[in-house]
């Protein structure tokens, strides 16, 4: 019988996506993106790429449609919580912490207001694309709080009168300060990271995702 392929899900489009491919191509994987295709051969080994948004990563590891898949923490600590609340699959393996997509993500306020902590922010709403995450910080600190959900243009929600913070993710600071905004808690520090489902694998399978591993951890310590 044939092997059946490794399925690895990718950001299709967006800050993960090029140097998720890259990296993927280091490791002596040929494929060849054209068009507008949901799912990509390699050339060389029993593996198909899966093209999504990265938003449905991690629940296709979680639900075990895929084997492998590279995102964001940020992004996989939130749907990880959002599903243990909904009581659904939520395990999975991280195989390692890969070194792009470093970013932060963080609480901020109007750049003019004064800050002594988190209970600061006792009462206040807070504009957010991470709800449960915000929940776990504020819960952990005893700070009762209230959220504006929004899956975009975060930034202007105090100066919209949305919100009176937000959360949201950093990497140069630039978004905030053009935005009037200072940053105040970090509640997370985030990689992409690639993961692995929790299913039964063929030890065909798993021994080409040691080796897949083992190439990585060589391209990444010889950038280091
Ligand atoms: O279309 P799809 O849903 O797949 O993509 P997306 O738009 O949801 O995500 P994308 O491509 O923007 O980000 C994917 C992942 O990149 C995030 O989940 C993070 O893990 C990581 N990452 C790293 C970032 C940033 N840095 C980042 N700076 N994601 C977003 N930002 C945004 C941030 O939201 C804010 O708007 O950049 C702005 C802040 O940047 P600075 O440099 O001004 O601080
Ligand atoms: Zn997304």
């Amino acid at each position: 019988m044939q092997t059946p392929r490794l399925r690895i899900a990718i950001q299709k489009k967006g800050r993960l996506s090029k140097e998720c491919q890259n990296l993927l191509k280091q490791c002596g994987v040929k494929f060849n993106m054209v068009g507008e295709r949901l799912v990509v051969h390699a050339e060389n080994m029993p593996i198909d790429l899966l093209l999504v948004r990265d938003d449905d990563i991690p629940g296709l590891i979680m639900d075990g449609v895929v084997d492998l898949g590279v995102i964001g923490e940020n992004e996989l600590e939130e749907v990880g919580l959002e599903r243990i609340a909904r009581n659904e699959p939520a395990d999975y393996k991280k195989l390692r912490r890969l070194d792009f997509g470093g970013c932060r993500l963080s609480i901020a306020i109007d750049k003019d207001a004064k800050y002594n902590g988190p209970q600061d922010l006792q009462g206040k709403r807070i504009a957010t694309t991470y709800p449960q995450l915000v929940k776990r910080y504020m819960d952990e600190r005893g700070v009762k709080f209230s959220t504006c959900m929004l899956n975009g243009s975060v930034e202007v929600a105090p100066r919209a009168g949305l919100a009176d913070a937000i959360c949201d993710l950093v990497s140069t600071g630039a978004t905030l300060e053009a935005n009037g905004l200072k940053e105040v808690e970090v509640i997370l520090r985030s990689k992409a990271a690639l993961i692995q489902a929790k299913i039964p694998m063929s030890a065909e399978k798993q021994a080409l995702i040691d080796r897949l591993l083992t190439r990585m951890q060589g391209v990444i310590q010889a950038k280091e």
